[in-house]
């Protein structure tokens, strides 16, 4: 045994003067894959220690590399490969072989080294749901909904390492397994779908903005694709959510960003390449600008560029998407977010500052995996034109994008624009027939994707002044009117504020969420009877458009707004829905003449929001600031 000891060191010696310059892989990406996807090439992202230079070998029947790339830096490998219909499920070595030169006594000799990591093909098992007209989309911000577990607020190794719900602009500890506690609470409201903001690992530091350090709370600073933050739970615990989610009949949508990452991102620390990102000589953020993109005939190519390559701000940089490794990576961690959790529709942010022709090729690959998958695009963009350009349109324009939804936001214009105006020749309802009437522009208006308030815009209820009457008008045309609805969380129990002094004012935690809350307005006991009053309004009609065909998927009929009160229909073969909204100062008894083609053959009607009968419907009573929802019967 003594006599053995020299010669096992003196390995071990030779081995580790030979691994100081061996490659080393530390990540694959996708960290996984799956059999019997309808693409059959998968692009894996290799990262490491002096990879370059390296042989690439797999040994697996069906599993095929079709080339291997080395880039600018020597730690990266891309790997392609070809997955053979015929390929099971199951664990193959990816093998590297590389000629190093080791140090034998005083020479320096070459050696082959071999290393192996295995790679997971999965049997798919998640069978996505569409979203559509039907659903009803209820919009959370994770930091600021429950805290269900106080001990994954913080970590010590990450690079903001602090909670402080006394401070708005730092984490508040909510986490996904908070939201996970209130599926009930979501279902009895007749909400389902969820659409997190973004639950992405975002282990960013602390920012100045505006003088003030912020924490990356809201999730729009990815820096590492494949991880669920752990403050928020981890991917188990997003798993966990899904899982429990689908079980009650909701679904998910996931909040995408393709345009940038975190500075703080951990390929950023060791670029693969130079263009990975858009660089400038000069810092440059993108103008925001919608009219330097869509403007096919006047525009120019240099607004162009800073609004598409610009960052959107300096903690955010711009990925290049054309960069084809840049591109398969960003498109590969979508179809695996998918597969991987099971996610149901998709909504992107920042939709105008990607390359819209990557967001094709994007949007086409998840698509071809689950067709009929809803992906909704945000632009905050004021007409109906710009906001169709970036979607499925009947425009005739050389580029055609395949996103079939917009974030409505003509919608959302409009009706904060139409509650708070005075009614005349083109203010107040009137804003909303001239903008239906532009409908003809969107392949299907019925996806777009409609609200009243989002976590970047002032809270409805302070926006229409704190007015009940208004509040039901708003919540009555978000449900009744065409699209699929998104309510922002808190909504429902009159959450206000404007973004004054910042926008951490409308993303305030939800009362009750948090261990020792002293309000709890998850429960009526802990509402105010207005709260009270708002929730029931919200749930009621939520749930009569759960099993309404017309509000769900019928044609919307609209006529022109006269005396303050806008009428429409909605309407299928076995059910017709007609909503008068009235903003005039006045009762009024409104003649229903005018309505003969969509009120043939019914001779009364219920009014949903309070069951009352419409036992004439030739002359209808329509109080001051009114809205009414009345199913039509024979
Ligand atoms: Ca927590
Ligand atoms: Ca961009």
């Amino acid at each position: 045994m003594i006599k053995s000891t020299f010669p096992l060191l003196l390995f071990c010696l030779l081995m580790s003067q030979a691994f100081s310059q061996n490659p080393v892989i530390q990540r694959v990406d996708p960290s996984n894959w799956w059999v019997g996807m309808k693409n059959p090439e998968l692009q894996l992202l290799v990262y490491g220690k002096d990879l370059k230079g390296s042989a690439v070998s797999v040994s697996y029947p069906g599993v095929h590399i079709r080339q291997v790339y080395e880039v600018e830096n020597p730690n990266y490998l891309f790997v392609d490969l070809y997955l053979a219909p015929e390929t099971k499920a199951g664990t193959f070595n990816l093998e590297l072989s590389k000629s190093v030169q080791v140090k034998r006594g005083k020479k320096m000799v070459a050696e082959t080294v071999k290393i192996t990591r295995p790679y997971e093909l999965k049997i798919r098992d998640q069978h996505p749901q569409t979203i559509t007209s039907k659903d009803l989309v209820y919009l959370i911000l994770p930091d600021r909904f429950s805290n269900a577990d106080p001990a994954n607020d913080k970590f010590a190794d990450m690079a903001d390492s602090m909670s402080d719900r006394a401070n708005p602009y730092l984490r508040h500890g909510g986490d996904l397994k908070g939201i996970q506690n209130h599926l009930d609470y979501f279902t009895d409201l007749g909400i389902t779908t969820l659409w997190l903001n973004p639950v992405i690992e975002n282990n960013q530091p602390q920012t100045n903005e505006g003088g003030a350090m912020r924490s990356a709370y809201h999730g729009y600073g990815f820096t590492d694709q494949y991880n669920v933050d752990k403050r928020l739970g981890g991917n188990a615990a997003y798993k966990s959510l899904i899982d429990a989610a689908h079980a009650k009949g909701l679904k998910i949508m996931q909040d995408a960003v393709y345009n940038h990452v975190g500075i703080n991102h951990w390929i950023l620390r060791d670029l693969p390449m130079k263009n990975w990102l858009n660089q400038w000589d000069t810092y440059t953020n993108t103008s925001y600008r919608d009219d330097a993109v869509i403007d096919l005939v006047h525009g120019n190519q240099s607004d162009f560029n800073v609004q598409q390559n610009g960052w959107f701000v300096p903690f955010l940089p711009d990925l290049n998407q054309h960069n084809p490794f840049v591109a398969n990576y960003l498109i590969q961690h979508a179809l695996w977010t998918v597969e991987f959790f099971g996610i149901d529709g998709w909504r992107v942010d920042t939709y105008q500052y990607n390359d819209l022709d990557f967001m094709n090729r994007c949007n086409q690959a998840l698509l071809d995996e689950h067709p009929g998958m809803f992906i909704t695009a945000e632009n905050a963009v004021k007409t109906p034109v710009s906001q169709a350009f970036f979607v499925r349109n009947n425009m005739y324009l050389p580029f055609k994008s395949n996103c079939n939804s917009p974030n409505d936001f003509v919608f959302y214009y409009a009706v904060n624009d139409a509650l708070n105006e005075k009614f005349d020749w083109d203010h107040g309802f009137n804003r909303l027939s001239v903008m239906f009437a532009q409908d003809m522009i969107y392949e299907n208006p019925d996806l777009n994707l409609t609200f009243l308030d989002n976590h970047d815009q002032n809270r409805f209820f302070s926006v229409i002044g704190q007015d009940m009457k208004k509040y039901k008008q708003g919540i009555a045309l978000l449900f009744t009117l065409r699209g699929v609805p998104q309510l922002y969380y808190g909504t429902e129990v009159l959450m206000k504020n404007f973004k004054d002094p910042s926008d951490a004012e409308v993303r305030r935690d939800f009362p009750g969420g948090w261990p020792g809350d002293k309000e709890n307005k998850f429960t009526a006991a802990g509402r105010t009877a207005q709260e009270n009053e708002a929730f029931n309004f919200v749930k009621n009609l939520a749930n009569y458009r759960k099993k309404s065909a017309a509000l769900q998927t019928g044609k919307l009929t609209q006529f022109l707004p006269q005396d303050g009160i806008y009428v429409y229909f909605r309407h299928t073969d076995t059910q017709s829905v007609m909503v008068i909204v009235s903003q005039n100062e006045q009762a009024k008894t409104l003649g229903t003449a005018r309505f003969a083609e969509r009120l043939g053959g019914f001779m009364k009607g219920k009014n949903v929001l309070d069951d009352s009968v419409i036992s004439d419907l030739k002359q209808i009573q329509v109080p001051a600031g009114s809205v009414q929802v009345i199913e039509l019967g024979k």
